[in-house]
Parts: structure tokens; C-alpha cells; sequence
């Protein structure tokens, strides 16, 4: 099989790098919520993922290494479309990644930020991964030139552009969505608070630790950033959180001890599934 080699190999065997471009992107995807797809179509679709949603390029080796980090509970049907659009994409971008679903155990109030702690916390024991991909289920990337790899001087706020907002930002500071940290970016602000129960403000006290460490906002541009959201109800279980403006009020005295040194979580499963991998946690509940 000589042909496979002389374009992908050097003449000792050692594997080459893929193109620093990769050849294979499209640019706009179109994306849309008719036929949910099925598993088995998906696993089918996508032959070289392996078991845990792991995938390497096979036949060059990836510049970048990203962990997908996914916030979830009870957004079964929204899974199942972004695995069926994001597998495709992350492979047209040559990376090497690994998705990671981290599902909230148990019907206390949703807390996203603290299960991306756990996520992040969890991913590291896999895998020296150069960026950290946070990931709401909801959201579909629309454009494969919005590379899922991170910005080395600052975080990296991706869904600039989301159809809810008409594609554009609700307002200069937001934050939520979709992210990308290096682990180096992600420590330096002690990771995401732990104290956000329920719906908002979250966000907002990620972008203000960004600052409280000294850093500043790298953000995807507008017209790259493009995702469409799932529309999708309140959840059962994630209320508006009555007490965020007062928490994000205490966000610069109390950053550098809430956060990754004060996370606090049970392990109850890691499972590999085909297209994922599921990490079972119980984090608790309001205080
Ligand atoms: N999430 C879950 N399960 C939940 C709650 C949240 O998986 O029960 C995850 C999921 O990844 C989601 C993310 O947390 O994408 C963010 O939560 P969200 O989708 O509730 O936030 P969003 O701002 O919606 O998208 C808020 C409710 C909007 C109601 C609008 C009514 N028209
Ligand atoms: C802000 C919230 C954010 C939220 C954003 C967009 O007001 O957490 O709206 O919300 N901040 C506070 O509540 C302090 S959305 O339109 O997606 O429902 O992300």
C-alpha cells in the first residue's frame, strides 16, 4: 500500500503533520432541526471516531489537541444534533479531540459552571490538552472556518454570532455559549465559580475573572462565529438565579477562592460511549 505512504508518510514511517490549513473545510454549513438524526446514523457517518468520542486525523498528525466540554442534563434531542454536525466539522479541521459530556446527576438546580470545572478537571486526566472547549448543547457552529482551537495570548469567546441574537452580540460583555481556554488561561483565573445556581450571571463572572487575572477577551469574529440554537423551553431544575447580581457584586473579592481550588464534586460514572464520553457527577445543590 505504498500509495497511502508516499503522501502521508516520511520514508522512516514516521507520520507527518497535517497541513497547517487544513484543505478540507467548507466554510457556511447549513444546519437544520427537522429530522433528528439517529445514533447508529451518526456512528456510521463518522467511522473513524473512536469509543469515548475520541478522534485523531489517521492519516497526518494534528497541530492541536481539544477537549469539547459539554454541560448537560435532561437535552438528550439537542445531543443528538450536535454530535451529528460537530463530529464532521472537528474532523474537516484536522484536530485531535475528544468529546466530553458532563452530565448533572439528580434533579438539584442546575449549575453550569461548576460542571465545566468538573469537565475541565476530568479532561486533564485524559490527555494533555492544549485548549478546553466549553459547550452548551444547544448551540450548532455554522461555519467550520471557526476553528475549535484557542487563542494563546487570551480566552477565547466563540458564539459571537448566534441567530437568537441576529447574529451579532445581546451586549459587549457577554460570554456564554461557547469558550475556548488553554488549561495555562483556565488556571491563572482559578477556573469558572462553583456558587451559580441556577440560570445566569455565570457567564458574566467568567468575563470579569478574565480581567481579575490580568487577562482580556479574545473573541471569534462576527462573521465566523455564527451558531444556530436549538429552540428549546426554560428547564425544569435551572430557575433564574435571583441571587446573581449580588454574587457577580462579590465576583473580585472572592474569585481567587471560589473556583477550580474549591471544587467539590462526587464522581458516580465514567462511561465511553460511541460518540462520547459520559461523566456522571453529583455536585450537590444550592446551600
Ligand atoms: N443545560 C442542560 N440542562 C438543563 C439546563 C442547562 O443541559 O436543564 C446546559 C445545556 O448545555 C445548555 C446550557 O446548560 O445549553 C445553558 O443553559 P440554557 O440553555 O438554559 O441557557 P439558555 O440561555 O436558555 O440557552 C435559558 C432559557 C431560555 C428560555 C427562553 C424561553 N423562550
Ligand atoms: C444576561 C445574563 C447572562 C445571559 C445573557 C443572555 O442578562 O447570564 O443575559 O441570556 N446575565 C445575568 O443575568 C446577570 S439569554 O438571552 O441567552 O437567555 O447569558
Amino acid at each position: 500500500y505504498t500509495n497511502l505512504s508516499a503522501f502521508t508518510l516520511h520514508s522512516d514511517g514516521k507520520m507527518t503533520h497535517c497541513p497547517l490549513k487544513s484543505p478540507i473545510l467548507v466554510g457556511p454549513i447549513t444546519v437544520v432541526f427537522t429530522k433528528l438524526p439517529s445514533e447508529r446514523g451518526i456512528v456510521k457517518k463518522n467511522p473513524y471516531v473512536q469509543s469515548g468520542g475520541q478522534y485523531k486525523p489517521p492519516h497526518c498528525l494534528a497541530h492541536y489537541k481539544s477537549a469539547i466540554i459539554i454541560p448537560h442534563r435532561n437535552r438528550e434531542l439537542h445531543l443528538r444534533y450536535l454530535l451529528y454536525y460537530l463530529h464532521p466539522f472537528l474532523q474537516r479541521q484536522q484536530l485531535q479531540y475528544r468529546i466530553y459530556l458532563i452530565h448533572q446527576a439528580g434533579n438539584g438546580t442546575f449549575n453550569r459552571a461548576k460542571l465545566l470545572n468538573v469537565g475541565v478537571k476530568e479532561a486533564l486526566k485524559n490527555e494533555d490538552w492544549d485548549c478546553l472547549i466549553m459547550h452548551d448543547v444547544d448551540l450548532i457552529p455554522e461555519n467550520d472556518y471557526n476553528l475549535y482551537i484557542c487563542d494563546n495570548r487570551y480566552p477565547k469567546h466563540m458564539s459571537s454570532a448566534m441567530d437568537k441574537f441576529e447574529y451579532s452580540l445581546p451586549y459587549w460583555s457577554y460570554f456564554g455559549g461557547v469558550s475556548a481556554l488553554t488549561p495555562g488561561q483556565y488556571l491563572r483565573m482559578n477556573g469558572f465559580p462553583n456558587t451559580y445556581w441556577g440560570w445566569g450571571g455565570e457567564d458574566d463572572d467568567i468575563f470579569m475573572r478574565i480581567q481579575l487575572a490580568g487577562m482580556a477577551v479574545s473573541r471569534t469574529p462576527l462573521n465566523l462565529g455564527h451558531y444556530k440554537m436549538v429552540v428549546h423551553n426554560r428547564d425544569k431544575g435551572n430557575q433564574a438565579n435571583k441571587k446573581r447580581f449580588t454574587l457577580l457584586k462579590r465576583t473580585k473579592r472572592i474569585w481567587k477562592q471560589d473556583g477550580m481550588n474549591s471544587l467539590d464534586f462526587q464522581l458516580i460514572s465514567i462511561e465511553e460511549a460511541k460518540l462520547y464520553t459520559n461523566i456522571t457527577v453529583d455536585i450537590g445543590d444550592t446551600p
